[in-house]
């Protein structure tokens, strides 16, 4: 198969992974390349120098979604457990945030987001929705707690913000790792 230039568009080169393939995700990031494409016409407009098929020029965005921006000393972090915790099931999980306010998904507002509880695994690429599996959980209803069920032995347990679509914020709100150990 020959290959055909391609148009310079914001669809990324990378190959979708099958996290992102899980139908819900897929549907949000089909909207999400609409809503980029929107965003970037409307860009191109206001601006009114550049002809109506003229690829927009500019090179600064990475193949990726758009992300929401937090606020300089935003954080998140665990009331409960502590780090080196010896716990029993059901794990109770409290999370906690400062200068940002936690909304449920969807809520598109300044400085807020959900919480993510990444189990035994590392951040995620930041350009791209959360993948939602049993390593990356979505308290995408405003949950600041939980309750959780883990084989017994040592697990990591991190947090991380996302945005009303899911998208790590720019910069990533994210927690220290803990290390909690399941009896
Ligand atoms: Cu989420």
């Amino acid at each position: 198969m020959p290959d055909r230039p391609m148009p310079n568009q914001p669809m990324p080169e990378r190959p979708m992974s099958e996290r992102l393939l899980t139908p819900p995700l897929a549907t949000l990031v089909a909207g999400l390349v609409l809503l980029a494409a929107c965003a970037e016409q409307g860009e191109e407009q206001a601006a009114d120098a550049t002809p109506d098929n003229a690829a927009p020029a500019s090179s600064e965005a990475p193949a990726g979604l758009p992300r929401s921006a937090s606020p300089a000393g935003a954080r998140v972090f665990f009331v409960t457990p502590a780090d080196g915790d010896t716990v029993s099931n059901p794990i109770q999980l409290e999370f906690g945030i400062e200068g940002m306010r936690v909304v449920p998904a969807g809520v598109n507002e300044p400085d807020s987001g959900h919480h993510h509880l990444i189990i035994n695994a590392g951040m995620p690429d930041m350009s791209w929705p959360i993948p939602a599996n049993e390593h990356y959980i979505h308290y995408g209803d405003g949950s600041t707690s939980a309750e959780l069920t883990l084989e017994p032995g040592e697990h990591t347990l991190q947090l991380l913000l996302g945005d009303y679509l899911h998208i790590p914020h720019d910069p990533p709100v994210a927690s220290e790792v803990i290390r909690i150990t399941v009896e």
